[in-house]
């Protein structure tokens, strides 16, 4: 029996946990190429092998950030097609090299439903907009590229996004490609929202009612948004939908360190204080305007659907033991 997973696979897990990989879509795509990297590496000698390797892998996975519905959709994907095919009888060479293929679909279906999303989100942008963003999403920055690639005019406003400034890195990517920028902290959103003409975020999860979780922050905004009758607008391809939610289930909401807040002298120096870190949050979907998804815009009450087409009514109950958490 070899049930060792390889190197790479707990180095992309690492990577996950430390957030050296990050972003909903990233995460998914690097978990995918994690198992493309143990169906070549591992050193199993037959397919019952193979396959525990791959299910010890993808339990790893599994466990490096709770909230970004991307990361077990994306497992689910290569791993159901993988225990199919394992069922149907395939050796082990072939078996390695069909979870191999599947894995690489994976990859390259994320990366054309971002440019679809793309396609369709640029359409909503006009000259003259001043769109807000927050945190940093590959899909959200994938529209106002776009819509700047096709000549549109407009000014961004990227919150800081504490307390890992990822808004720093949307505001370094758009401002590079030409568009004018403005930083701001998070705090200063609703300040700014009056002159605010619509906003754009990514989603870490869409859940069947079609609420969206995504960075710390997201619902304050679009709280705001709603109160100035600005448009929301998430940016979400459709394997961050999640087909627990349809059976009731709550998505987690990850809890980092307080060391990402504040540092070890602060709390040595204060230690009746607790100082909490959670890293995402839930908006409504009565605040969100659109979901614009690969497959087209959909308004969130519309999500249900989405999740019927993608996995089926009863999709969660089948899901394999090993997915569960
Ligand atoms: C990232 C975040 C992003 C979504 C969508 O959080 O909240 O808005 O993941 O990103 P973190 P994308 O930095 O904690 O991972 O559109 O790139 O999938």
């Amino acid at each position: 029996m070899s049930f060792m997973v390889s190197p790479e696979v707990l180095r992309i897990a690492e990577d996950i946990r430390n957030m050296k990989i990050r972003g909903a879509s990233y995460i998914a795509r690097s978990a995918a190429q994690a198992l493309m990297k143990e169906a070549s590496q591992s050193k199993a000698k037959n397919s019952d092998e193979l396959i525990m390797d791959l299910t010890q892998a993808a339990r790893i996975l599994l466990h490096t950030r709770p909230t970004a519905v991307s990361l077990p959709n994306a497992i689910r994907y290569v791993m159901v097609r993988a225990y199919q095919l394992y069922e149907k009888g395939l050796l082990l060479e072939d078996l390695r090299s069909e979870v191999i293929k599947v894995a690489e679909k994976f990859i390259e279906t994320s990366k054309m439903a971002v440019k679809k999303i793309a396609e369709y989100g640029s359409k909503r942008i006009e000259d003259g907009d001043l769109v807000m963003t927050h945190c940093h999403s590959t899909a959200a920055c994938a529209i106002l590229l776009k819509a700047w690639e096709e000549g549109k005019r407009f000014e961004v406003i990227s919150t800081e996004t504490r307390p890992r400034y990822q808004g720093r890195i949307t505001a370094s990517i758009l401002s590079r490609a030409g568009i004018p920028v403005t930083l701001i902290v998070d705090s200063a959103a609703r300040f700014f929202m009056e002159k605010v003409d619509k906003v754009i975020v990514g989603a870490d999860a869409v859940a069947a009612n079609g609420a969206v979780v995504n960075k710390i922050g997201t619902s304050l905004i679009a709280l705001a948004a709603h109160e100035a009758r600005v448009n929301f607008f998430v940016a979400a391809e459709t394997y961050k939908f999640s087909p627990e939610t349809m059976l009731g289930s709550l998505i987690k909401i990850e809890e980092r360190s307080p060391l990402e807040v504040v540092d070890e002298k602060f709390l040595t120096e204060n230690p009746n204080l607790r100082v909490l870190n959670p890293v995402f949050d839930v908006t409504p979907p009565t605040y969100i305007d659109i979901i614009i998804t690969e497959k087209g815009v959909i308004p969130p009450g519309a999500a249900i659907l989405v999740l019927k087409e993608e996995f089926g009514w009863f999709s969660a109950v089948r899901l394999p033991e090993f997915l569960k958490f």
